[in-house]
């Protein structure tokens, strides 16, 4: 059993190492046409989302494993981050294809939620312990409600802005007002209830309200974002035509005052303590995350490459997250939080890291797999019916294995 230790040095030495290694062996230059308009893709395209979600993912998991407390406010904005796209993706994905059938909304719910169901009836874990899966699970049904409610007048203008307003009115109702967040969600205590054994005393909602609470507001900017994204595209096509002596001076400034937007943001909220600056993270975690955007893609340089291993690594994020939990972290009790590490060479660390992290990563990659294979038999894209009939044998399985687990659990005592 190894503590986790944290030294700046090793921490930025084996992140950078990583950024070098993707560099050397998978630097690659696309060239994708636009979905919209046929043209090279601008900005913001597959390559560069999963590559935003690798590097951002391995430095949350690697301040988990070497216990970085010093960027705390950092892995704040991360998930904010996560939560954005969740916001993006799933907006672009519903309001061009126009697809609320059951199945691509099960089909959904199963990679959101397969892995870590199994691994909470398994491991007698609260569903909040993976308090990620609960959180994207919400804002994915949100976007979907807040587009598939009249979903024929998507095309109006004045529609989708009386749609954002809503998403809004009812985000301010539900975590700006007081109580009104518990009387929503305390009938649903038992799936989002969770009480940390280190912390026994606070009520059972507090994590579900203090997780979710945080980015509360980023999956609206997100649609807000894939709403204008065709505008933007259609800007930035136009300003790579003009000729350079006008595009190299909007270039800089863009740059510049992403810069000094960035810059001013890092000094007056980034820098605060951990406790002041979640009380802003709600309201500013969108300035980080466009800074970010406009800087990704100032060039037509910038905006092509990409890192596939960190790519690669951004398409298993969800599986990575929930497996660090068990074989690279360990808690050693049914909702603790994973303050251990996994420690196959004892006394070698650096060994040991490079041994669980290989594992860590591979049984991850299978994981990913596996649920997606699973899903691909268990939830058809093209037939309704048989979805229904695997909800309904899976409803009735689930509950005769749940009465007789609870049957069984139950014969200990009755044999004393
Ligand atoms: C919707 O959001 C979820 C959660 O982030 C994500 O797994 C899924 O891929 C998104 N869907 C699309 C179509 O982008
Ligand atoms: C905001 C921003 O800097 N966008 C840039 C993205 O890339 C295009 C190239 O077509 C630039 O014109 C934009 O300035």
């Amino acid at each position: 059993m190894s503590l986790q230790s944290y030294s700046r040095d090793l921490f930025l030495f084996l992140y950078f190492l990583l950024i070098i290694v993707s560099a050397v062996t998978s630097f690659t230059i696309h060239h994708d046409k636009s979905p919209f308009s046929g043209k090279p893709i601008l900005y913001l395209n597959r390559h560069q989302t999963e590559e935003w979600k690798g590097w951002m993912q391995v430095l949350f998991l690697m301040y988990h494993y070497f216990a970085a407390t010093e960027i705390y406010n950092a892995i704040r904005i991360f998930i904010a981050a996560y939560v954005w796209m969740t916001g993006f993706g799933n907006f672009s994905y519903y309001y061009v294809r126009k697809d609320f059938s059951l199945a691509r909304f099960a089909q959904m719910m199963w990679r959101l939620n397969f892995l870590v169901l199994f691994c909470c009836i398994v491991l007698n874990n609260s569903y909040m312990l993976y308090y990620i899966c609960p959180m994207h699970t919400l804002f994915t049904l949100m976007v979907y409600v807040a587009l598939g409610i009249f979903n024929k007048y998507n095309e109006f203008g004045s529609v989708m802005a009386a749609k954002f307003f809503a998403c809004f009115f009812v985000v301010i109702l539900m975590w700006e007002v007081p109580g009104v967040f518990e009387v929503i969600w305390s009938p649903f205590t038992l799936i989002f209830g969770y009480t940390d054994p280190a912390k026994p005393d606070l009520p059972r909602l507090h994590e579900w309200h203090f997780r979710s609470g945080l980015d509360r507001y980023i999956w609206i900017i997100g649609m807000i974002y894939a709403y204008y994204h065709p505008t933007v595209e259609g800007w930035m096509e136009k300003l790579e035509e003009t000729e350079a002596k006008r595009r190299i001076p909007i270039k800089t400034a863009v740059a510049t005052i992403s810069l000094a937007v960035g810059y001013t943001w890092y000094e007056y909220i980034y820098k605060l303590d951990k406790i002041s600056y979640n009380k802003y993270h709600p309201y500013t975690s969108w300035i980080p995350i466009t800074v970010y955007i406009c800087l990704r893609n100032v060039t037509q340089q910038f905006r092509c490459y990409s890192l596939t291993l960190f790519a690669w690594l951004g398409k298993i994020t969800l599986e990575t997250y929930i497996s660090q939990i068990h074989i690279w972290l360990r808690s050693g009790i049914p909702d603790g939080q994973p303050k251990l590490l996994l420690s196959l060479i004892p006394d070698y660390p650096m060994l040991n890291f490079m041994l669980t992290t290989s594992v860590y990563v591979a049984v991850s990659y299978r994981l990913f797999d596996l649920t997606n294979t699973l899903k691909t038999a268990f939830v058809p894209s093209k037939d309704n019916k048989r979805l229904t009939n695997n909800i309904i044998t899976a409803a009735a399985v689930s509950s005769v294995l749940y009465s007789l687990s609870f049957v069984f659990l139950r014969v200990p005592q009755m044999l004393v």
